[in-house]
């Protein structure tokens, strides 16, 4: 696949505000906040988009949301209310093609998105 920004951020090659590492996942702050507290969580694996994932990964992308839910109570969004978002491919917003998890908190969010 084609390396993006969040496979280099993921290997440390660009700087990022990480609030969360470990062996499989990556979560740092979104460059272009839509809420107070945005975050993006990513996991290492070069996983193009949501629907490219396999069943092999089913492991991964529970994690993706445990850790979403630990940044989302770390920044303190989780009384309050936060919304995960995955935009799947470029008619859904997708811009960089690197599976990530949006968390997005500190204000009201309407619903439905638009
Ligand atoms: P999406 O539209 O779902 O593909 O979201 C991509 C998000 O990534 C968007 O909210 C802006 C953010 N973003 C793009 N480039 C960078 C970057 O270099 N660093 C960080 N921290 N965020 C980025």
């Amino acid at each position: 696949m084609t390396d993006t920004i969040f496979g280099k951020i993921a290997r440390g090659e660009v700087e990022a505000d990480l609030v969360y590492e470990d062996e499989d996942v990556v979560a740092f702050r979104d460059l272009s906040p839509q809420a107070p507290t945005h975050l993006l969580v990513i996991p290492r694996k070069p996983i193009r988009t949501l629907s490219e994932a396999g069943a092999e990964d089913a492991e991964l992308l529970g994690k993706l949301l445990l850790v979403a839910a630990k940044v989302a109570e770390q920044a303190g969004i989780a009384r309050g209310g936060y919304r995960t978002v995955i935009n799947c491919n470029a008619g859904a917003g997708q811009t960089v093609f690197h599976l990530h998890l949006h968390v997005l908190g500190g204000r009201a969010l309407q619903w439905p998105p638009g």
